[in-house]
């Protein structure tokens, strides 16, 4: 049996971001999958969201405490850097992602490709309303990593492996693409990004490929190369 057991849909943002960290930091896992919404997922997690990490008898969820846990629990390089503003500024990073890039670049891209994809009626004030918001969103993003490479410093933290799902997935709309297009560091960022050994062959970026078989979409295609 695995070190942690993951218990989530496979696709699943959030899900991709606690294995990243977890294949960061070398600690072995498993998907336990769940049906949205069971008595058994809101046994695990009250609020019926996913994932929830199991490591023996500890029970976790919510990402943020999970990848915490994964970076504090186990041996294996650090995750956050251990100087006080260094911490606050991944902190912030994350709860950044969580209450404002998540509900903005992740409901953008689904509404921009896989709702008509799926024959669904597309919220075009929702689209509207949330380009300016994404302007920003990217500029933040473009100068965060202009110098050190990484949202964070000169290397790689779990802000990043927050961001990664989100940025990338909207990287596949017309208007991510044309965003990152005018803001090389973000692009650079998503590159570097991609070829980490946490990324290639994972479960983020194979649902990723196949993600091109259901929109269609014309953007590069980040396989690690
Ligand atoms: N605050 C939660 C958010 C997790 C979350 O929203 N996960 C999504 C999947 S990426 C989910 O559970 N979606 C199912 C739903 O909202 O019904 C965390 O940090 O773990």
């Amino acid at each position: 049996m695995a070190t942690l057991i993951f218990h989530s849909m496979a696709g699943s943002a959030y899900l991709w971001t606690a294995m990243m960290a977890a294949d960061e930091k070398g600690v072995d896992y498993e998907l336990s999958d769940l049906v949205l919404g069971s008595e058994a997922h809101l046994r695990l997690h009250p609020f019926g969201k996913m994932p929830v990490m199991q490591h023996g008898e500890v029970i976790l969820y919510e990402t943020q405490a999970i990848t915490h846990y994964i970076d504090r629990a186990f041996d294996g390089p650090p995750l956050q850097p251990a100087d006080a503003l260094g911490q606050a500024q991944v902190l912030r990073w994350i709860s950044q992602v969580n209450a404002y890039v998540f509900p903005v670049m992740n409901r953008f891209m689904k509404e921009r490709l896989v709702r008509p994809a799926w024959g669904f009626e597309v919220d075009e004030a929702f689209l509207q309303s949330a380009r300016d918001p994404l302007r920003l969103q990217i500029r933040l993003i473009g100068q965060a990593v202009a110098d050190g490479g990484y949202l964070v410093g000169d290397r790689f933290t779990l802000a990043d492996a927050f961001l990664l799902p989100h940025l990338l997935f909207f990287g596949r709309t017309p208007e991510g693409a044309a965003l990152l297009k005018a803001t090389p560091p973000a692009q650079a960022w998503l590159k570097m990004m991609t070829a980490r050994p946490s990324y290639v062959g994972g479960a983020m970026a194979q649902a990723y490929v196949a993600f091109h078989a259901l929109t269609g979409d014309s953007a590069p295609v980040w396989t690690g190369d």
